[in-house]
């Protein structure tokens, strides 16, 4: 049987990947009705992997003698001052889920609980790759500025990079 702290700190992660679930189809949303469709891509097929990482700990939790509840989300951001500003935020978020991610994994050591420990380890390998992506992105659109060409040739990457990890079966970031 899970310890109960282990258990609280995963329902509350349940919790983080769900807002980051609808942080992302909010963004999307914004990217698709402001014109850019690449970057609504990336982040419609990000929306999904989130999801999918909600999953994963929903699973683990219940198999692990656990039970996932959902707690109450706040409502996603709906407007952004441009793409960059957009960006910026998700490059918080990950980090964000990254120090939440690292908090969960110090209670499973704590708990003794080495099983969690080593489930969490595909998550730290992940969001060293989301971070890694979203930097990248963010150093291009600070070359391109506030250039219409430059942004829209963002645009076509971030389509391209969506269309490449969704054949590749991985995270869009
Ligand atoms: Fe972005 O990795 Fe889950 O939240």
């Amino acid at each position: 049987m899970i310890r109960k702290a282990v258990e609280k700190a995963i329902v509350n992660q349940i919790k983080n990947e769900e807002h980051s679930s609808r942080l992302y189809l909010a963004m999307a949303s914004w990217c698709q009705v402001k014109g850019y469709p690449g970057a609504a891509e990336f982040l419609y097929r990000q929306t999904d992997e989130e999801r999918m990482h909600m999953l994963k700990f929903v699973h683990y939790l219940n198999d692990r003698g656990g039970h996932s509840i959902l707690l109450e989300l706040d409502n996603p951001t709906a407007d952004y001052k441009s793409l960059s500003d957009l960006f910026e935020k998700v490059m918080k978020h990950e980090e964000f889920i990254t120090s939440e991610i690292n908090k969960l994994y110090e209670v499973s050591l704590k708990e003794k609980d080495y099983t969690t420990g080593s489930f969490l380890q595909w998550f730290i390998n992940e969001q060293i790759e989301e971070e890694t992506t979203v930097h990248g992105i963010l150093d291009k659109m600070k070359l391109a500025g506030n250039d219409a060409g430059g942004l829209f040739h963002i645009d076509k990457e971030l389509s391209a990079l969506a269309a490449a990890k969704a054949a590749a079966g991985t995270a869009a970031v």
